[in-house]
């Protein structure tokens, strides 16, 4: 390990407005939680820091279709569609990131936010993204992490797409092979992990 990257998880909006029953849900959205919860284990078990983002949007603001924008209403603040998914895993180590806080449509986790800031504090050099969803927030923050400069891994099976063309969940994971991200199965660093004797 101590030849290794330091490294931070980015779980971006897992939330129940994007998973089955939301108002924007994402096909198979909750799939990423059992993946994202032993990769959150993992990185908190080795004093790795952890971050989520969520979707934070007020109740009114140009994001959404009846206000002039695209989407339908959704993680709105405070209510239940804005909590994270009731199996995604809880701890106090994890920070929480808001983001989408003003009237324009904002996917990455790192605008407007100060996830940037906390990462380079932290002495990261190599962030590991996945959640909701893959052709914009995962995406945008994916595209946005390699223009701070970080390595990414971005978590190929703990991602999944609105799709509101088909194709635009492969498309993005391409767009994010193209910008230099490494493409991944989550399942990489257990194997890893093993590799080099376990635990
Ligand atoms: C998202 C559409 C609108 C996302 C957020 O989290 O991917 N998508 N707002
Ligand atoms: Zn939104």
């Amino acid at each position: 390990m101590g030849n290794e990257k330091k490294r931070a998880l980015t779980v971006v909006d897992v939330q129940n407005d994007f998973c089955p029953g939301g108002t924007l849900a994402v096909d198979h959205g909750d799939e990423v939680v059992e993946p994202l919860n032993k990769l959150m284990d993992d990185f908190l078990e080795h004093g790795e820091p952890v971050f989520k983002s969520r979707d934070w949007h007020p109740p009114q603001t140009k994001h959404f279709s009846d206000y002039g924008g695209t989407w339908p209403v959704h993680c709105v603040q405070n209510t239940r569609g804005a909590e994270f998914h009731p199996s995604l895993l809880d701890d106090k180590h994890i920070r929480v990131v808001s983001k989408g806080l003003g009237d324009e449509d904002s996917y990455s986790a790192f605008d407007g936010t100060d996830l940037a800031l906390q990462l380079q504090r932290l002495g990261v050099e190599e962030v590991w993204v996945g959640g909701l969803a893959t052709d914009y927030c995962v995406k945008n923050t994916v595209l946005d992490a390699l223009k701070h400069s970080f390595r990414v891994k971005a978590l190929k099976d703990a991602m999944r797409a609105v799709e509101v063309q088909p194709g635009d969940g492969e498309r993005a994971i391409e767009e994010m092979r193209a910008a230099g991200a490494e493409i991944v199965e989550s399942q990489e660093r257990q194997e890893q992990e093993a590799g080099a004797g376990g635990r």
